[in-house]
């Protein structure tokens, strides 16, 4: 498949893009952090993530990937802090395999220091089902990345199948409400079960509860008025190139 030697590669010249997406306080406004997404621009046109990022977990790619928008993302954190945003963070989001992957924990460390960062300036977004596939093997991940000192953020929950009970038992320190349950939350009375019960849970386990997919004025205030931590969508900012990031940044408070 062409797709697919090209992807090949891109990976292996490191020319996929990240772009960043800032996670902010709707409290206070302030900038917490960005989220690394990786974009991938050909000559014929963009493909979309979902496509390549499957097809990179299908052909082993994925590793390769990871590192260097790791790397890519720590170095852009580390010039963020160098430019006065002394507490910014950057997340990266893990697949399955990667987090399956006992040579992961050792990347990151490696990584985090090559680029004199704390390992709390890194978050890493696991989906709640990538969680669940193999919990055994990634658990013993977790609990290293943990260990580390790396911060840990379930992706798209509310979409998948963890008990309550489970996710108390894992090691991490954020949530990520699924866009759709956002969406749910001004257009349909009744239907913001998931991310009121969310926020109450972020709330007993001490966890930071971030919304994604925040897109209107109305969503914002709502999450705001709901004691929401962060807030990630396009009523903030779309997902910027990073030097389009960067200049957003420096004009924020
Ligand atoms: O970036 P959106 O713009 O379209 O991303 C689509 C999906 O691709 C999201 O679920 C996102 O988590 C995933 N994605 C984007 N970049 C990466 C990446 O670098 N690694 C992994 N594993 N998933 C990514
Ligand atoms: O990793 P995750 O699945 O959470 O990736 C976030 C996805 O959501 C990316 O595809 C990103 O481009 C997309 N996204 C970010 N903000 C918004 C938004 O406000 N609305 C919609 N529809 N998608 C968004
Ligand atoms: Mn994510
Ligand atoms: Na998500």
């Amino acid at each position: 498949l062409a797709l697919m030697a090209d992807l090949r590669a891109a990976v292996e010249q490191n020319r996929l893009e990240v772009h960043y997406q800032p996670k902010v306080d709707p409290a206070s406004g302030r900038v917490i952090g960005a989220e690394a997404l990786s974009r991938w621009f050909r000559a014929d046109g963009t493909v979309p993530p979902d496509e390549f990022i499957l097809l990179a977990e299908r052909s082993g790619l994925i590793r390769t990937l990871t590192r260097n928008v790791l790397d890519t993302a720590l170095a852009a954190c580390a010039g963020w802090r160098r430019d006065g945003h002394h507490d910014m963070t950057v997340a990266v989001n893990l697949s399955p395999q990667t987090i399956a992957d006992r040579g992961l924990a050792e990347d990151v460390r490696v990584a985090l220091l090559r680029h004199g960062l704390p390992a709390a300036a890194l978050t890493l977004e696991i989906t709640e089902t990538g969680l669940m596939a193999d919990p055994t093997n990634s658990l013993a991940t977790l609990e290293t990345l943990r260990g580390i000192g790396v911060k840990l953020s379930v992706d798209d929950f509310g979409t998948g199948h963890s008990s309550l009970g489970r996710l108390s038992e894992l090691p991490i320190q954020e949530v990520k409400i699924d866009k759709g349950f956002v969406r749910d939350l001004t257009t349909t009375a009744g239907r913001r079960a998931v991310t009121d019960a969310t926020l109450h849970l972020g709330r007993a386990l001490d966890l930071l509860v971030v919304a994604e997919g925040v897109e209107t004025r109305e969503e914002f205030d709502y999450l705001r008025a709901h004691g929401c931590g962060a807030v990630q969508g396009y009523y903030v900012s779309r997902p910027l190139p990073a030097a389009a990031f960067t200049a957003w940044l420096a004009d924020r408070p």
